[in-house]
């Protein structure tokens, strides 16, 4: 008698084929208002959800509300001395859409630094965790765990009227970003540096602070306020953002919510390719001896990992058609403090042969880099080397965006979120029939 599991295995071959048949001779079938092609194909192109945090283009990338990342940087208010603006300011921004005056930002860093006390209960349960647990599952934890704070929780539960929302849901996602960058410096320090901390300094920004709770070196509080400010988010369909919103959408709390997101950022095609990147560079120069690989050897060692079926970390992306404008801005950073370092030249060797590679390889829409190509190299370059860290970096950055959704979400009423699903007996008569042609 076959196992259950041999039995699913004879029903999957089958079906298969059935999904690739509809892909390949009716994807444009029109059911309702998407494709077939769409409807298999994750909701690709569907507009059909509604954000003014951000926007993206396929040729010209993010917008934070209207604004390009070269004047996000230019006109927000800048930490003295310092090249970047303050995260705090830029949150005043994605949530208003008015850029505030020192005084509004400085407002802002204070209230931060008053609600960025981590309970010591989340200190604790990270710390029973086993220490090579991934560090997004302990993030990921982490939020989770606090989720006895909540406000809005509370509140729900005593009775509260719909247009009153969206204020717990701001204090909740307050409290919760003010403490998500000691919570990521806590899991970094517990897990690489044999437990070492460095506690909060009063007073400091989020990045001037992050950067001294993790141990680096100044210019790292700019690479931290760039990191967090080009990762907010990127209009909410990408998976981290959507599952955020998604799981908000049923009135389950930031703190849920959050957790939810992160859970896909840590997906390997998603925000965790910025680890992959790393992984699979240090493989390069592992099979080239430790050398830097030349011209040549990168070309062969990417076909070769084309060949064997996988993707190309950091290159690609499912709306962008152009060099993502975040990997510029970041390229930008190394070329003023790192151009001569090895990894970064080999970052850019990539670049200068990965797309036409990609682009011969005939599979990928988008033969160009993401911001995961580029992100990682900087925070190897400060000495963080532990790449199956850089995620928790961009989830830091990633609330900041969908945490100021949420809150809109609240304050406009959007209902809970709810797709409609076809079978794929549907889907066949829907071909069978022809629909409407796209
Ligand atoms: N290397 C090799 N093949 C690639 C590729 C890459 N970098 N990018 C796309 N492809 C392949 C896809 O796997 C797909 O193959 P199948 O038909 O066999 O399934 C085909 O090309 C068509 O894919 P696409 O339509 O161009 O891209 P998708 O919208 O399906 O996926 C991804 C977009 C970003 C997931 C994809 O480009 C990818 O896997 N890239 C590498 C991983 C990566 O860098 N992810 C980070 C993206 C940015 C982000 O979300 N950051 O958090």
């Amino acid at each position: 008698m076959p196992t259950l599991k041999e039995r699913l295995y004879e029903k999957i071959v089958p079906h298969r084929a059935r999904t690739a048949e509809l892909l390949k001779h009716h994807r444009d079938v029109v059911i309702d208002t998407v494709t077939i092609g769409q409807c298999i194909g994750g909701v690709r192109d569907v507009k059909c959800l509604v954000t003014d945090i951000s926007s993206l283009d396929p040729l010209e990338g993010i917008r934070f509300r209207g604004m390009t990342i070269g004047e996000t940087f230019a006109r927000l208010p800048h930490v003295p001395g310092c090249e970047y603006p303050y995260v705090e300011g830029f949150w005043y921004y994605l949530l208003t859409g008015d850029i505030p005056t020192m005084t509004e930002t400085l407002s802002v860093v204070e209230d931060f630094s008053m609600r960025s006390q981590v309970p010591q209960y989340v200190f604790d349960i990270l710390r029973t965790m086993p220490r090579d647990t991934h560090p997004m599952t302990m993030f990921s934890t982490a939020i989770l765990a606090m989720q006895r704070e909540s406000i809005f929780a509370r509140k729900y539960s005593e009775g509260m009227k719909k247009s009153d929302y969206w204020e717990p849901m701001y204090e909740d996602c307050c409290n919760l970003l003010a403490r998500l960058p000691a919570i990521a410096a806590y899991i970094y320090r517990m897990k690489y540096k044999s437990d070492t901390f460095f506690p909060s300094g009063r007073y400091l920004d989020i990045g001037g602070n992050f950067a001294h709770m993790m141990g680096m070196p100044r210019p790292y509080d700019d690479a931290a306020r760039m990191t967090f400010i080009l990762h907010s988010d990127h209009e909410s369909g990408n998976v981290s953002s959507h599952a955020t919103h998604l799981v908000a959408s049923a009135l389950s709390d930031p703190y849920y919510s959050l957790s939810a997101g992160i859970n896909g950022l840590a997906g390997p095609i998603h925000g965790l390719a910025n680890q992959e990147v790393l992984r699979w560079i240090q493989e390069a120069f592992h099979k080239l001896g430790g050398q830097v690989p030349s011209e040549e050897d990168l070309k062969n060692f990417i076909w070769d990992t084309l060949n064997s079926g996988q993707v190309i970390p950091g290159y690609g992306h499912a709306v962008l058609r152009r060099t993502d404008p975040r990997y510029t801005a970041l390229k930008d950073f190394c070329e003023k403090h790192l151009p001569d370092y090895d990894l970064f030249k080999v970052v850019k060797m990539i670049y200068e042969v990965a797309p036409s590679i990609l682009r011969a390889h005939g599979k990928a829409k988008n033969p160009w880099p993401n911001l995961d190509a580029q992100s990682g190299v900087i925070h190897w370059y400060f000495g963080i080397t532990e790449y199956d860290f850089y995620t928790v970096l961009f989830g830091v950055g990633r609330a900041i965006g969908v945490l100021a959704t949420i809150i809109w979400d609240r304050a406009l009423g959007y209902p809970i979120e709810r797709p409609k699903s076809v079978t794929t007996d549907m889907l066949e008569k829907f071909a069978a029939e022809g629909g409407l042609k796209k």
